[in-house]
């Protein structure tokens, strides 16, 4: 079997090695050492241009280097081609981290306490118990879950959205459209972990942020284009949520003189929640490598009709 691997060198390299040592009688090359094109069966990647899935006239499995998989641009991938997302326990670890590390902030008033700082003021301002908290969780796939068992000790009242009904201890869970506005109706914290699909592009706007509790919070730590970022501006500037922690963007980088990166409410990490980790997430793949040769299921195979 052939694969090709398109992105960093260091983690293409990671991966060579670790496929010579688990299967070697697996082909394992690095863009742009394609080799005859022809004998390639599957590629990884994270954004592979179109003219390298056209230049593949046997690719049967595009294998995404993240978790997600709308960047990339499936309107360039034949139909037959399957599609599987990255499982990845360092890619769960360090959502579930990331999850954490924004509530408590929000929840413990980090963004007054720095304004305060940064004015040279001195203002005690006791927050309130987690348990007077609600965290709305929007997405419970992998990295949902995570989050919610990483918030789960903390003591906050947790609440979870997501397509299908779930049934998760400690956890109300809604589900599908009539689910939404009870769900954002007690939501002080929102965290969306939703795969950006035809139904969620966008689903971070006015009309959300009018549903939630006055001076709800929210973390993005799935895809800019989840957000509209105009009505967010408007929604932090009425007061209607009181903060926001945003980890992705629409574009990326965020361009220069953005309002974001000057909004005292709004706070940006560079799409680092969760990084792919090259030896966990290789090992993923190798397994993938061994079920596609034995036939087996693929673990995160993506149903492309539904769009993740
Ligand atoms: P999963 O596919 O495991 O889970 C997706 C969840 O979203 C499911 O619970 C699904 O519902 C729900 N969902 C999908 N569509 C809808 C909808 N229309 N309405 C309500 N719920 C919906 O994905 P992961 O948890 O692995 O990843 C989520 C996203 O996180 C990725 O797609 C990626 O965009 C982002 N991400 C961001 C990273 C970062 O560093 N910022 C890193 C990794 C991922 P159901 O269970 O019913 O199917
Ligand atoms: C991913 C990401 O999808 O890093 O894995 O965003």
């Amino acid at each position: 079997m052939n694969i090709l691997y398109h992105g960093t060198l260091d983690r293409g390299e990671t991966w060579q090695h670790l496929c010579a040592e688990r299967l070697p009688e697996v082909d394992f090359r690095c863009w742009p050492d394609i080799g005859d094109p022809a004998e390639v069966r599957c590629l990884v990647a994270w954004t592979p241009p179109a003219d390298l899935i056209t230049a593949l006239p046997n690719l049967e499995v595009l294998f995404s280097v993240g978790a997600g998989i709308d960047q990339l641009n499936l309107d360039a991938v034949p139909d037959h081609v399957r599609v599987v997302r990255m499982v990845d326990p360092g890619i769960i670890e360090g959502m579930a981290e990331y999850v954490v590390m924004a509530t408590l902030a929000l929840h413990r008033d980090m963004p007054f306490f720095l304004a305060e700082q940064r004015a040279g003021r001195w203002s005690f301002r006791a927050p309130p118990m987690p348990s007077a908290r609600r965290v709305g969780v929007m997405g419970l796939g992998e990295l949902g879950r995570a989050a919610l068992d990483a918030l789960m000790p903390l003591g906050f009242r947790l609440s979870g959205w997501s397509r299908s009904a779930k049934a998760i201890d400690g956890v109300e869970c809604f589900a599908g459209a009539e689910g939404l506005e009870p769900f954002l109706a007690s939501a002080d914290i929102l965290v969306c972990l939703l795969p950006l699909t035809e139904d969620t592009r966008g689903i971070l706007c006015r009309e959300t942020f009018a549903k939630m509790p006055r001076g709800a919070m929210l973390i993005n730590a799935a895809r800019g284009g989840h957000l509209v970022s105009a009505d967010l501006i408007k929604a932090l500037d009425s007061g209607q949520l009181s903060a926001a922690m945003l980890d992705v963007s629409d574009p990326e980088p965020l361009p220069e003189g953005h309002p974001f990166y000057a909004h005292p409410a709004v706070f940006l990490t560079p799409h680092v929640a969760a990084v792919t980790r090259a030896e966990s997430a290789g090992l993923v793949l190798i397994d993938n490598l061994g079920r596609l040769a034995e036939g087996a299921p693929l673990v995160g195979e993506v149903d492309r009709t539904r769009g993740y």
